[in-house]
């Protein structure tokens, strides 16, 4: 059958038109809306197809999940706000569109303070992961589970980052968050926050210079067809959120409930195995498609952070979060 591509307003306008009813939820069954701007196939749908698969099963086929992914449903903040008011069920974004909202979730973006993806993956799905979650419950979310997301690198038009020095009188295009602008700041660079969406043209046409992401992004949005050099900074292992509306949450019974949030668990190692899978096939496909990949001075950007941290981490409850983290 051919794949019918929907438009954003034909999705939206279905998505309006049969909101998730909860006395439909338990006679007919129901199903979660969720959103996702990369495209099909990305580990982090794979890993919301898995924890629907489970649903289903689970459930009798009562409770089943939809991705919308490649920005069907807009970018991270207009899904994050949809997600919040209970428009859509579900969406899948990185930390950072979050950081102003709920300022614990910035810890988790920091530049240079998880020391490896095993560190990021053992403070995420424990204790302080549930921590930082639990902040969203007041702004109607509830955080499921932590996906991975690599380590964020720069990647620039003219010439590789290799060092601080080469930041100098660029423009970089950060996610939307504060703190984010902050990190770039302190880097020396000029930050310009945009939607991702706008990310390849925006450095097609020369507004920005440069971004930075991890390598599977930097393929599968093809930035790497306009920003040839991609420099391995590693300056932050910024996780990703999956998050459910509390409206649609609060709606299902308890005891589906705790099926929902042990089926996005379960989800998460599918997502991590497809992540590392993909991590060294984007490598090998932008080398193919004529990116350079090279090392960079990451001691020389880690000694530039300390503004950020005494700009952002103000607080004793943060101070502590960070402190609990470099400890674990
Ligand atoms: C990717 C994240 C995605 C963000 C994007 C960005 O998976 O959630 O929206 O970076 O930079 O790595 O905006």
């Amino acid at each position: 059958m051919p794949r019918i591509e929907p438009t954003r307003r034909a999705v939206l306008g279905g998505v309006l038109a049969a909101p998730f009813i909860a006395g439909r939820a338990q006679a007919q069954g129901v199903t979660l809306r969720s959103a996702d701007i990369h495209p099909d196939g990305y580990p982090t749908i794979e890993g919301v197809k898995h924890m629907g698969r489970l649903l289903q099963e689970r459930t009798g086929g009562r409770i089943r999940i939809q991705v919308f992914h490649s920005r069907q449903l807009g970018d991270e903040k207009d899904s994050l706000e949809q997600t919040r008011f209970g428009v859509i069920d579900m969406t899948r974004v990185n930390t950072a569109p979050l950081n102003n909202l709920v300022p614990a979730t910035l810890v988790a973006g920091l530049p240079f303070l998880f020391r490896d993806t095993a560190h990021m993956q053992a403070v995420m799905d424990g204790p302080i992961g549930e921590e930082i979650g639990a902040g969203t419950a007041a702004h109607g979310l509830v955080t499921l589970c932590y996906y991975d997301s690599g380590a964020r690198c720069f990647y620039t038009r003219a010439r590789p980052v290799r060092a601080p020095e080469d930041l100098k009188g660029m423009k970089v295009r950060v996610q939307q968050s504060d703190m984010w602008v902050a990190v770039m700041r302190a880097f020396g660079a000029n930050a310009t926050p945009l939607p991702f969406g706008e990310v390849y043209s925006a450095m097609q046409t020369g507004v920005v210079d440069g971004a930075e992401n991890n390598v599977p992004t930097y393929f599968t949005s093809r930035h790497f067809e306009v920003a040839k050099h991609y420099a391995m900074t590693e300056h932050s292992l910024s996780p990703e959120i999956l998050a459910m509306s509390k409206r649609s949450f609060d709606r299902l019974p308890r005891a589906d409930q705790e099926i929902v949030r042990q089926a996005a668990r379960e989800s998460v190692p599918v997502m991590r195995e497809a992540w590392v899978k993909l991590e060294g096939d984007a490598r090998r496909q932008v080398e193919a498609g004529g990116a350079q990949v090279v090392p960079a001075d990451k001691e020389a950007f880690a000694k530039l952070v300390q503004p950020v941290y005494d700009q952002f981490v103000r607080d004793d409850r943060l101070r502590k979060l960070v402190e609990r983290i470099r400890a674990a």
